[in-house]
């Protein structure tokens, strides 16, 4: 699950119903609504259909001309204000709600326009730079206060025989959505010492904290209202930050999925531009509307940034790549007959048989073999899978 964070009035909310706003094509997906800020959104990646050259019937997912919309899950945090870790303004619900987050898409008011607190100021009033810098350190602060009640005792049990540093602060973290290869990392690249942690000082305890949000909470940057002209600038300052940064309009991308919903433009979530349907049923201003964000946000920046943020977190912060498991290798169908039924957001580096425990445990227990279907070629247990990979899996039981 990703995170869509920020201080009050950068367009979260915006940006969360552009975001799950399901296109026309897919209408009443089952699970739409999860809670009033949960929301299943899409990735957006060329669907394997069109390499295979082959109609497919998506199931898990859908398909639109050639384009696979994956959903994932997004959740709308409350807006966070400085002193949320010590409890202040929506401060534990927030808190409440990284802790599911493996990433975090911060929605920054790159306009200067809303203070710190986020009340709305002039445009180029504030400096978007702080609000970056205030975020991290919330939650590392958040983060190390958690830790510092049982940092006494974890530390000195990790010294002795019984424990080592990396269960217990597994243990300790589990329900933060950290785990164990987030710890090591956070150790091997703060370069402090696992067998003697009673030694740290209290900086390097902060510093080792502050690696592991970098690491178990990755985190890009939306730089929003790019329609206000006082964001140019602040787009540029943000990018020498070292964060990934997504230019973005989330009000023109609710609009243009509006609008497509009601069938009156051809959009689909991430297209670079749009064709209008039915210009009867738009009334002057409602033209004019489409024309400006088609001139000032598609044309100027490539695309409205929402979709390409949510793809930036799973792709790039996340890692995740795309595979399409199949039952039949020659139809790449499943039992059915549907062809390309299912697409699966794994990590990069899951193997063939991790595959088959996250599709079923049945299926990664009598797993023999696989076939990748591109080169019809057959692979093992630890073959790694690739991106856009159909993938048939060999196991000693039949499937029911
Ligand atoms: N100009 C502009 N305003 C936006 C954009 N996105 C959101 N807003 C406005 O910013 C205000 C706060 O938006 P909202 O989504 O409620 O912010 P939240 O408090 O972060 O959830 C609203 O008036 C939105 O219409 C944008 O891309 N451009
Ligand atoms: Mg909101």
């Amino acid at each position: 699950m990703v995170g869509v964070v920020g201080k009050p009035n950068t367009g979260k909310s915006t940006f969360f119903s552009a975001a799950t706003l399901a296109p026309a094509e897919i209408g009443s997906y089952p699970f739409t609504t999860i809670k009033p800020n949960r929301g299943v959104g899409y990735v957006r990646t060329p669907c394997a259909c069109k390499e295979f050259d082959v109609q497919d019937n998506p199931v898990n997912s859908t398909c639109i001309e050639g384009i696979r919309l994956v959903p994932v899950e997004l959740i709308d945090c409350a807006g966070l204000v400085p002193g949320a870790w010590q409890g202040r303004g929506l401060g534990n619900q927030f808190l409440d709600e990284i802790r599911k987050a493996d990433a975090l898409i911060h929605i920054v008011d790159a306009s200067g326009g809303t203070d710190s607190e986020g009340r709305i100021c002039k445009p180029g009033e504030h400096n978007p730079l702080e609000d970056v810098k205030f975020l991290e350190h919330e939650i590392t602060m958040w983060l190390a206060n958690i830790l510092k009640r049982d940092w006494p005792k974890i530390s000195k049990t990790a010294e002795s025989e019984s424990k080592d540093l990396f269960s217990m602060l597994e243990e300790r973290l589990s329900g933060l959505t950290i785990n164990r290869s987030h710890i090591l990392e956070a150790v091997r690249r703060t370069r402090l010492s696992a067998e003697k942690p009673t030694a740290w000082s209290e900086e390097e305890f902060l510093k080792f904290v502050d690696a592991l949000r970098q690491i178990a909470k990755p985190m890009l940057i939306v730089a929003n209202k790019i329609d206000i002209p006082a964001a140019q600038e602040n787009l540029e300052r943000l990018r020498n930050l070292n964060y990934i940064v997504a230019p973005c309009c989330a009000e023109a991308e609710l609009a243009l999925r509006r609008a497509a919903e009601k069938k009156l433009i051809d959009y689909r979530p991430g297209d670079c531009n749009f064709k209008v349907e039915k210009p009867e049923k738009l009334n002057e201003s409602q033209i004019k509307a489409l024309e400006t964000i088609r001139d000032k946000i598609l044309l100027e920046h490539g695309s409205t940034g929402v979709q390409d943020a949510i793809n930036l977190a799973f792709f790039e912060l996340l890692n995740m790549i795309t595979v399409y498991p199949v039952e039949d290798v020659e139809h790449l169908s499943d039992h059915k007959g549907r062809v390309l039924p299912d697409a699966y957001l794994v990590p990069y580096g899951t193997t063939a048989r991790q595959l088959a425990y996250i599709i079923h445990t049945e299926l990664g227990e009598s797993f023999i073999y696989a076939i990748e279907a591109r080169e019809k070629k057959r692979v093992g247990e630890d073959y790694l899978l690739k991106d856009r990979d159909v993938i048939s899996i060999i196991s000693a039981k039949k499937r029911a």
